[in-house]
């Protein structure tokens, strides 16, 4: 079983996807470029990933729905910017057979034209909002730049896209806000680190007044957007003629929102928690929490796989996702560096001297360090052990920020500091588009956006024009 293992932060591209094969999570060989297979136990893990978000979304008075994939032309050319941006990314049905479409239809690019016309007949008054609506399902998009496994696929799956209807402005604002704060929950609950960002005008999503986005900073320093809150106004209300009667009897446009987080926000895990052996799951989405291996010796054989037996069941009957490694073609060696590459969280080992002392060895999967633990303990041990890599998980992923945004005074500042891959940059800006492609042009890199996680007392001049500042941004080299 020789698996090449590539360095997690040197060569941070293909150790993502050398371990998406090695690991059995995601195979990008398909004969069509940007589609890929989930497979097995990267499905385990997609499932266990895509539950915490349902379960978010559930307790927020969101319901999952199912809409259909095509999407005639006719709807897709309804809201004017919308289709302009993504017209050129569809696919497109032309063919019934051998019979040529009357009207085409494009599979979803993304869904707010999907979904439009159905709530033109489902919203007739107040008492219908809000109406908060999800699905997950698989969108395309034709992508120009170099496809990617899971980050960048032209099969985008999941997608998990949220859409909302409000009475009012201030309604859909707040909703923003509590996407915002799901998707922070999400995102910390699994470690993963992050900086959310207003993105500039001329990179928010098309239809969108603003749009709120979580970029994932990657190994190599490059940041990777993982989700995207839009407030989107009235810019489909209008398009599609979604009305609604007020109280007072008045017909009034509604307010809309919508939010999504892809296959990346998967992946976010994969790469946020990696090293040079492989995988790192939080035990939250891991579908193995605790595997258990026998040490055997000569002699004792009988005994230890008892032991092991015994422990496995323990801790299934508290609620453990366990498995009993009692392969015994593969050395424990070989067993462990099988596991540790499958990310799962908790290696439990008993040997000989093990079962002399009335004890087993904890293995965490994260940093690797071993503990003894009482037999008659093992439920309280591992339960301990598993909030532990939990807490530090997300804590590392805090500190990994902090360690890697930058406030610097000019632009040759940032654009060294950029050369050198450190990570994200904040400079003052005057909010002025002119200034913000001055910026990203000098800087080579990818203009972020204004802080949207931080407070800040802006005092000081835009690094571009020197004029009074508004706001810091952020730049970064992006994926
Ligand atoms: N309808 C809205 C909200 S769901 C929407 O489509 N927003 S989006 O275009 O920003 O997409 C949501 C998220 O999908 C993005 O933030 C990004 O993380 C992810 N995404 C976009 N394109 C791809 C792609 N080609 N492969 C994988 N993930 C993608
Ligand atoms: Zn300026």
């Amino acid at each position: 079983m020789p698996v090449k293992r590539q360095k997690w932060s040197a060569q941070f591209g293909d150790w993502f996807r050398d371990v998406l094969i090695n690991a059995g999570i995601f195979d990008y060989r398909y004969p069509i470029k940007g589609s890929g297979v989930w497979m097995p136990y990267g499905f385990k893990i997609r499932k266990n990933v895509l539950q915490v978000l349902r379960d978010l979304l559930d307790n927020t008075g969101h319901d999952e729905t199912l809409f259909p994939l095509l999407i005639p032309e006719t709807s897709l050319a309804q809201e004017a910017v919308h289709v302009k941006s993504f017209e050129g990314e569809c696919f497109w049905v032309t063919y019934g057979g051998f019979e040529p479409l009357k009207v085409r239809y494009a599979l979803r690019p993304t869904s707010e034209t999907v979904i439009a016309p159905m709530l033109k007949l489902w919203i007739r008054s107040h008492a219908d909002l809000p109406m908060k609506l999800y699905q997950v399902v698989n969108v395309f998009r034709h992508e120009t730049k170099a496809t990617r496994p899971i980050i960048r696929m032209r099969e985008v799956e999941p997608f998990k896209e949220a859409h909302t209807c409000h009475a009012t402005a201030e309604e859909a604002e707040k909703q923003v806000q509590d996407a915002l704060n799901l998707y922070k929950q999400f995102f910390d609950s699994v470690g993963v680190p992050y900086v959310v960002s207003r993105r500039p005008d001329w990179d928010k999503f098309a239809g969108a007044l603003y749009t709120l986005a979580f970029d994932l900073l990657c190994p190599d320093g490059r940041v990777l957007q993982i989700g995207t809150v839009h407030n989107l106004g009235q810019n489909f209300a209008k398009a599609f003629d979604i009305t609604y009667e007020t109280k007072d009897g008045n017909q009034e446009y509604i307010w809309t929102t919508s939010y999504g987080i892809s296959g990346r926000g998967i992946a976010a895990v994969l790469i946020a928690h990696g090293d040079d052996n492989g995988i790192v799951l939080p035990p939250k989405i891991a579908p193995i929490q605790v595997v258990v291996v026998p040490v055997p010796y000569k002699g004792k054989q009988k005994e230890i796989n008892q032991a092991c037996k015994k422990v496995a069941a323990t801790l299934k009957d508290a609620g453990f996702r366990v498995e009993l490694d009692m392969r015994n073609d593969l050395t424990p060696g070989n067993k462990f560096y099988y596991w540790e590459l499958r990310g799962v969280s908790l290696r439990v080992e008993i040997g000989p001297r093990d079962l002399d002392n009335g004890v087993v060895i904890v293995v965490r999967r994260d940093n690797l360090k071993k503990q003894p633990i009482k037999m008659g303990d093992i439920v309280s041990g591992i339960d301990t052990s598993t909030k532990e890599i939990t807490h530090d998980l997300k804590e590392n992923a805090e500190t990994y920020i902090k360690k890697r945004v930058f406030r610097v005074n000019s632009v040759s500042e940032a654009k060294s500091l950029l050369k050198r891959k450190t990570g994200i940059i904040e400079v003052l800006w005057c909010g002025k588009d002119a200034c913000g492609h001055s910026l990203e042009d000098s800087v080579e890199a990818r203009l972020l956006g204004i802080p949207e996680d931080i407070e800040q007392t802006i005092d000081g001049k835009c690094v571009v024009c020197g004029e009074q500042a508004l706001n810091f941004v952020r730049v970064a080299l992006a994926y």
